[in-house]
């Protein structure tokens, strides 16, 4: 039996036939990698804020996202968009100080006590000095960090109470000088691996302990396979938002002005999904299991000061950028 269209739909219907149906390419597409799954409001408020450009832009600018270390891992993304494969990137001030060794000022062991020093510094004088410095390596980096949050310490051993506890843990560190040498002045035994091998490593006992915020721990699944959470905020961990210099400097004006504006309210909201979120995630992994132990900042901060890790990361870092971190947590070396 044919459908007799009517005549209008028919008439409708012919330009279209034949016609490719694809959508018309985007004047500026550019590429953004991450290492987070899509869950994470890192990926939910950049989405946003790529639906925002496009709109803005009339639909000349498309920014495509690469979640969940698709293009590789950190060490992969870093080298993509310092050669221009990629153009945008939100690697940890851990990470990118492998390029920029001033860019983990802000994960010196126990240097924040609270989110109101964290953004008076990153968002004043500390971060000022850091994007600078990232700028001389060829990057952009957006005036807005995005939140990782304060890094908590998981074993599937026995749980950690202080720093005795840590003697020749098995610890994974992401890819951080300053995160191999913490651990280390804390008699752990850190390898340095890439986020998407961390859940196979704990699994297969590579490794026993990890340490990241809570909001990772419960977006990568890690309590799966680790038993207990030292809530140890041993460090305050963000992600710069960075962009590739040619590319970033060759936008029009007015397109830099949409994306700058885009980027950084979108990290400021996702500051604020994760600030919403750690009034919850405890008690969500404490229901899948995971149990939590307080423990005294003080034994570690006493063994790193002892082991001579801060006058150690001090002489690293330099005057300048030691002053600016100790003028907004205090004296710390
Ligand atoms: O790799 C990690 O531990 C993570 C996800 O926190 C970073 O990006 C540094």
């Amino acid at each position: 039996r044919r459908t007799i269209l009517r005549g209008a739909t028919i008439g409708a219907a012919l330009p279209l036939i034949g016609a490719p149906l694809v959508a018309r390419a985007a004047e500026i597409e550019l590429k953004y990698g991450n290492n987070l799954p899509l869950s994470h409001p890192l990926n939910i408020r950049s989405q946003e804020a790529a639906d925002r450009i496009a709109k803005e832009t009339n639909g000349r600018v498309e920014i495509k996202i690469f979640p969940n270390n698709q293009l590789g891992g950190d060490t992969d993304m870093l080298s993509q968009v310092r050669s221009g494969g990629i153009t945008f990137f939100t690697p940890s001030a851990l990470v990118i100080a492998t390029l920029v060794p001033v860019a983990a000022i802000n994960a010196v062991g126990f240097a924040f006590s609270d989110y109101d020093q964290v953004w008076k510094a990153m968002d004043g004088p500390v971060g000022a000095h850091v994007r600078q410095a990232i700028e001389k390596v060829n990057l952009y980096a957006f005036e807005k960090m995005w939140d990782n949050g304060f890094r908590q310490m998981t074993t599937s051993g026995r749980p950690i109470e202080s720093a005795k506890d840590m003697a020749g843990l098995k610890i994974r560190v992401p890819v951080s000088p300053l995160s191999i040498a913490m651990f280390k002045a804390l008699d752990a035994s850190p390898a340095s691996l890439q986020f998407s091998e961390v859940y196979s490593s704990l699994q297969t006992k590579i490794v026993d302990a990890q340490e990241n915020p809570l909001p990772i721990i419960q977006v990568a699944k890690l309590y799966e396979v680790q038993k207990s959470c030292a809530v140890s905020n041993h460090i305050w961990d963000g992600f710069w938002f960075i962009a590739n210099g040619r590319a970033w400097r060759g936008l029009p004006p007015d397109v830099q002005k949409i994306v700058a504006a885009a980027i950084n309210d979108a990290g400021v909201a996702q500051r604020n999904d994760i600030k919403k979120l750690n009034e919850t995630v405890q008690a969500d992994l404490q229901s899948k299991g995971l149990t939590f132990n307080k423990t005294d900042p003080n034994s570690f901060r006493a063994k790193l000061r002892d082991s001579g890790f801060y006058k150690d990361w001090q002489e690293r870092f330099g005057k300048e950028a030691w002053d600016l971190l100790e003028g907004s947590v205090g004296k710390l070396a």
